[in-house]
């Protein structure tokens, strides 16, 4: 004999069992979900790797630039991404700035052309009304031990073309360079800010970009020079 609560449960869950089947076949019953879109493709950065040489085949490390992606939701545009590992190179502040050509042949390293521009004539300079040198950057500050661990962004310029922009290539089909000046930039005085001479100089180019690569990847191989031997403590 079965209890009325009992028989009351037992009817409970048989409605239950028949309503989920009939749920089943109505989910059934629905077309397939179509399948997710596949994932957005990675953001690919323009990026290019630069040696840093001086006169007489000097080298001062390496730097490497990326392009950022750009924000199309928010409007702001992208620009680039200047990392510099530098050692060699003379203690204190010095100018830096995109220069027109992928040639650091020259001696003085003139053959780096003058800044890269989208206009002529040029007014250089942060601070001077009306700049629009595209190859301005902000000094450098070298350590005593000639070393400088550098990042900065610059909004002026693309490593690779982009649709509808027209500020300066860096590798375009003449290349730049990366230019590392003797004094500091004061921002303002024309035509380079008092930078003075050129010290150091870096290709930018897609050839250059291999020859820098692969000679880090020989730097990196090769065997770290000793460490100078530790002054013994001076008797007191
Ligand atoms: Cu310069």
């Amino acid at each position: 004999m079965i209890h009325r609560n009992t028989k009351f449960f037992l009817g409970v869950c048989g409605a239950a069992i028949a309503l989920s089947a009939v749920a089943v076949m109505a989910v059934r019953a629905q077309p397939p979900a179509p399948a997710p879109a596949p994932p957005a493709p990675p953001y690919q950065a323009y990026t290019t790797f630069i040696q840093l040489v001086g006169p007489g085949g000097r080298t001062y490390g390496f730097a490497r630039v990326q392009q950022t992606p750009p924000p199309l939701a928010t409007g702001r545009l992208p620009g680039v991404v200047l990392h510099i590992e530098a050692t060699g190179l003379p203690a204190g502040w010095h100018g830096m700035h995109f220069h027109n050509k992928a040639d650091c042949s020259a001696a003085d390293l003139t053959s780096s052309g003058p800044h890269i521009s989208m206009t002529n004539p040029v007014v250089h300079g942060f601070f001077s009304s009306n700049a629009n040198d595209f190859g301005d950057l902000p000094n450098i500050f070298v350590g005593a031990d000639g070393k400088a661990t550098v990042e900065v962004f610059s909004p002026f310029v693309l490593v690779a073309a982009t649709p509808g922009d027209g500020r300066p290539i860096l590798m375009d089909q003449d290349g730049s360079a990366l230019i590392i000046h003797a004094n500091r930039d004061d921002y303002n005085a024309q035509p380079i800010g008092g930078a003075g001479a050129r010290i150091a100089c870096g290709a930018i180019s897609a050839a250059d970009a291999v020859a820098a690569i692969a000679a880090a990847n020989k730097a990196a191989a090769s065997p770290a020079p000793a460490p100078a031997p530790a002054t013994p403590p001076r008797p007191r």
